[in-house]
């Protein structure tokens, strides 16, 4: 029997058939796995208002989604919900050199908004590490971050405007190319981030900068992973604001090695990859100073890269260490608590007690300039006992990031992962707030239902 919607939309837009369903059931999270009723891939706004309507007039559940890279199950279905995806919608609309703008449908994959800034002798820089596969709705819906947000910020920052189906399937437009807009509440600011809970972001206007002149890339070897934390906060201390400060542990260096094979050194306990951006000047004495603390606090080595292609590599290999990751053991739980900078050696140290406490493995990397660590799992969902190690690992991670004045997700949201967290965080007074603006914007409750709250 064919869906009801396939009577409303153009054919080949709804999916029933179990075996193509089945990809739509999962996102990026491991153990978090859900069953589509049907998948709608709309090709126009005017489509996704279509199927929108129809949801709100039959109370069905929809998960909007885009390549399903997402880290804390935003996109699984929950409630045998429909499932939208805007795979689709890919377009890259315009990019305005005269304003600095580039608009993008939401299905448009992060990577192909890069490079067409890029084209265009501009810069996009939120660069998180699936950002060849994310699509920027993906990016917007979860405020994703990445290599850069130490210098550039996190995906908010270049976000001028938003084309939004709510609820109800009415159309509005958030936002404007303006560099300046204080027009009404910061409606725009509030769908960024809200994990398709509050509204489908189908398009967006995006802040471009200009191509920094020039960069260089850097590798501090050290034989202590506190050694490598306590360079970050000198280099920050020291009023040096790079690009990147990524930091990896011996055994996601192994992996990473083991998989992108670029002469990566795997017999040091931790890799700091440092990268200025800008005026050459600068980043000529930025990298000097680098250099100089991460030797002053121990560093074994600092190596330079010997260009701009090798630094992309280094770069890309990094971006690659969560798959990477993944091939050890067959179940990956990657985390992404945040700490204020200043307290990051001390959350470094604190999940290698727990590792050992708990008796599980951790590998260790992340976005350290933003004290933003990726401690991971590496276990198999199929052993309860060695789960339930996991769990409280888990839970003493995320109390030890709180106790630091942190967050328990600074870049994959919440989604089902962190949700039976986020009260301990938010309190019940910001949690009572969030209700209510989710009451107000979606009453019926058919967005995206069971994530965040
Ligand atoms: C990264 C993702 C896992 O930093 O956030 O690669
Ligand atoms: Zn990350």
């Amino acid at each position: 029997m064919s869906h009801p919607l396939a009577t409303l939309l153009p054919a080949g837009r709804v999916l029933t058939a179990p075996i193509d369903l089945a990809p739509y059931g999962v996102d990026g999270t491991p153990t978090l796995r859900g069953t589509a009723a049907a998948v709608v891939l709309p090709e126009s706004v005017d489509e996704v208002r279509t199927v929108v309507r129809w949801c709100q007039e039959t109370g069905t559940p929809v998960v909007t989604r885009g390549s399903g890279t997402g880290l804390s199950g935003g996109a699984v279905p929950v409630a045998a919900g429909l499932v939208l995806c805007l795979a689709r919608m890919d377009r890259i609309l315009a990019v305005d050199t005269a304003n600095l703008t580039l608009r993008a449908e939401a299905g448009a994959i992060t990577q192909q908004v890069a490079d067409a800034a890029a084209a265009a002798g501009l810069f996009y820089p939120p660069d998180p590490g699936s950002m060849k596969i994310s699509t920027i709705g993906g990016n917007i819906a979860e405020n994703s971050g990445g290599l850069r947000g130490l210098k550039y910020g996190v995906t908010r920052d270049y976000v001028m405007a938003l084309q939004v189906v709510w609820a109800d399937g009415e159309l509005a437009e958030l936002g404007t190319a303006c560099v300046k807009d204080v027009a009404g509440f910061g409606l725009k600011d509030l769908l960024i981030g809200s994990e398709g809970c509050l509204g489908i972001v189908t398009a967006a206007t995006l802040k471009l900068l200009p191509q920094p002149a020039a960069r260089r890339t850097l590798l501090a070897l050290f034989d202590g992973m506190d050694a490598a934390a306590e360079t970050v906060s000198a280099i920050i201390a020291a009023k040096i604001i790079p690009c990147t400060l990524e930091f990896l542990d011996r055994t996601t260096l192994g992996c990473v090695e083991a998989y992108a094979r670029i002469g990566l050194p795997t017999d040091v306990e931790a890799v700091l990859l440092m990268e200025t951006d800008g005026h050459p000047a600068a980043v000529a004495d930025e990298a000097a100073a680098m250099e100089r603390i991460a030797r002053a606090q121990g560093a074994r080595a600092v190596q330079v890269a010997a260009d701009a292609a090798e630094g992309i590599r280094l770069a890309t290999a990094r971006r690659a260490a969560f798959s990477a990751l993944a091939r050890l053991r067959p179940t990956t739980i990657l985390e992404d608590v945040t700490v204020p900078r200043s307290r990051l050696a001390e959350m470094v140290r604190a999940v290698q007690a727990i590792a050992v406490q708990h008796s599980v493995q951790i590998g260790t990397f992340g976005h350290f300039g933003d004290g933003n660590l990726h401690p991971t799992i590496l276990c198999d969902e199929r052993d309860t006992a060695e789960m339930r190690r996991v769990h409280a690992a888990m839970d003493a991670i995320f109390a030890a990031a709180l106790a630091l004045g942190g967050t328990i997700t600074g870049e994959h949201g919440v989604g089902l992962a962190k949700k039976p967290y986020l009260p301990q965080q938010l309190g019940p007074s910001a949690m009572a707030a969030l209700h209510r603006l989710k009451q107000a914007f979606d009453p019926k409750g058919i967005l995206n239902p069971g994530k965040v709250l």
